[in-house]
């Protein structure tokens, strides 16, 4: 008794064991006859419809051959690019048993038409039947490692089969099941593709499948630049002030490319401005970059050349990330604020500003060199006495400004000698630590600060930005 129960189970405890724990994506029975989520190339021939007491996904004629060898119809479910998987279901084809060519297939890594993985189940096996196969822009290719004629073939009638297809982003090992959940008929390593939809259709036959699960892996910054993008959703008020922001800038550095600062102008720089969780940005990339596809064209117009991202890229969580890699280029990726309660106003000016501000930095960085004092963590930031009198310092200099404002050039000199006087005597007492601290963080944010307000008068006086004040 305990023999046979060892012998009964252990295939599952291995099977269990060698699977990796992948989330389930998506679950289809089409008990409501519908089916969600579900793409296919040809939506005349696909419908649901009730077989032997269940609505099953049916494939009601065969496909027509296109310009390459490759099965002819497919429906995949389009909400799910994946890496690693496990797409399990049931299929049953209603061809001729006595037509030993007959088939059905399970997509994977699907990316468009003509690049693609499959599984074709037959009732017979040779180079081409009964194979995992490869569609890469060219007729396909058995990519199974068992010698051709070697795999083992069930869908010799017209019963309901179960089916399980995997893929294993680690190893690269995919494996095909039809029947025996526990011992794979065909097996591969093949990372080509690496990523993609799932799907069911057939070389050239009609079929009929029912209860497809799919567990994975969500792919994360690899769209393929021809698959079809994902739908757009509409924008938020927010996100179209960003935008604005983004055109404003771009259309006012266009205008005056060398007056804001020599060399640094963002209409030809590379960089990136991202709203966490939502889309990433990258303008003015000197060549297309995986992970990026063509900026929605429902969304307004920038100016420039922007490539678009949707979600989150790379590790880009945070509000700022310099020195980042994209593309073969280091650069600065500009987070924006995720939600914009509590930003000054008006938004659009205020987040302009911002972007000019940060990617000045990266500029400064490049062309200056690193100022290596001015992030000094020794400053004395809890010392009462240099807060007071920087404060003090603060007081006459405003004092300086709205006296110079009014006119008053003796009053003003007379301040800036007070304020020379009382700084003297501040990094006297600071030491030197204080000193060059204060000075690099002056050169570094005075600058960049010059480098916003410069931007921001020139984009005040640019036509294409109505919307600033
Ligand atoms: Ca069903």
């Amino acid at each position: 008794m305990l023999v046979a129960l060892l012998v009964f189970t252990s295939p599952l405890l291995i099977s269990a064991a060698e699977e990796p724990k992948l989330p389930l994506l998506a679950a289809c029975d089409f008990e409501d006859g519908q089916a969600t989520g579900w793409q296919p190339n040809n939506p005349a021939h696909w419908r649901v419809a009730r077989q032997d007491g269940s609505l099953v996904y049916e494939l009601t004629a065969p496909g027509e051959q296109g310009k390459l060898r490759a099965p002819t119809s497919w429906s995949v479910l389009a909400a799910h690019d994946v890496t690693s998987f496990r797409f399990e279901g049931r299929m049953k084809s209603p061809a001729d048993p006595g037509n030993s060519y007959r088939d059905l297939c399970v997509f994977f890594h699907f990316q468009d038409p003509t690049h693609f993985g499959y599984v074709h189940f037959s009732a017979r096996s040779d180079e081409l039947h009964n194979i995992i196969g490869l569609v890469n822009g060219a007729d396909r290719v058995k990519t199974n490692l068992e010698p051709a004629g070697k795999t083992t073939f069930r869908l010799t009638d017209t019963n309901w089969h179960r089916f399980k297809v995997t893929y294993d982003a680690a190893t690269g090992r995919i494996e095909a099941f039809i029947d025996d959940m526990g011992t794979p008929i065909a097996t591969a390593v093949d990372r080509t593709l690496g990523h993609g939809l799932v799907g069911v259709g057939s070389f050239d036959d009609t079929g009929s499948f029912d209860d497809l699960k799919l567990w994975g892996i969500a792919e994360r910054g690899q769209q393929s630049p021809d698959r079809p993008a994902p739908p757009i959703s509409p924008l938020s008020d927010y996100e179209t002030q960003a935008l604005n922001a983004c055109r404003a800038v771009v259309s006012a550095f266009r205008a005056n490319p060398e007056t804001v600062w020599p060399g640094y102008n963002l209409a030809v720089e590379t960089y990136l401005v991202y709203l966490p969780k939502k889309w990433v940005l990258l303008f003015n990339a000197a060549s297309a970059v995986e992970g990026f596809a063509a900026y929605p064209k429902e969304w307004p117009e920038l100016g420039t050349k922007v490539s678009y991202h949707d979600g989150s890229y790379g590790d880009l969580v945070g509000q700022l990330a310099f020195d980042f890699e994209v593309g073969g280029v280091k650069t600065v990726a500009i987070g924006l604020p995720e939600d914009p309660k509590g930003l000054p106003s008006p938004l659009d000016a205020y987040l302009a500003g911002f972007i000019v501000h940060e990617v000045f930095h990266q500029f400064q960085a490049v062309h200056f060199g690193e100022i290596p004092w001015q992030r000094e963590e020794r400053y004395p930031i809890l010392d009462r006495d240099n807060t007071a009198l920087a404060a003090l310092e603060m007081r006459i200099l405003m004092d300086a400004v709205s006296r110079a404002q009014r006119g008053a050039r003796p009053e003003v000199e007379d301040r800036l000698r007070m304020f020379a006087g009382v700084r003297a005597e501040r990094w006297q007492v600071g030491g030197e630590l204080v000193a060059r601290h204060e000075q690099g963080l002056e050169i570094r944010e005075g600058t960049a600060q010059y480098v916003q307000m410069k931007a921001l008068s020139l984009i005040g006086k640019t036509a294409a930005s109505k919307s600033f004040p």
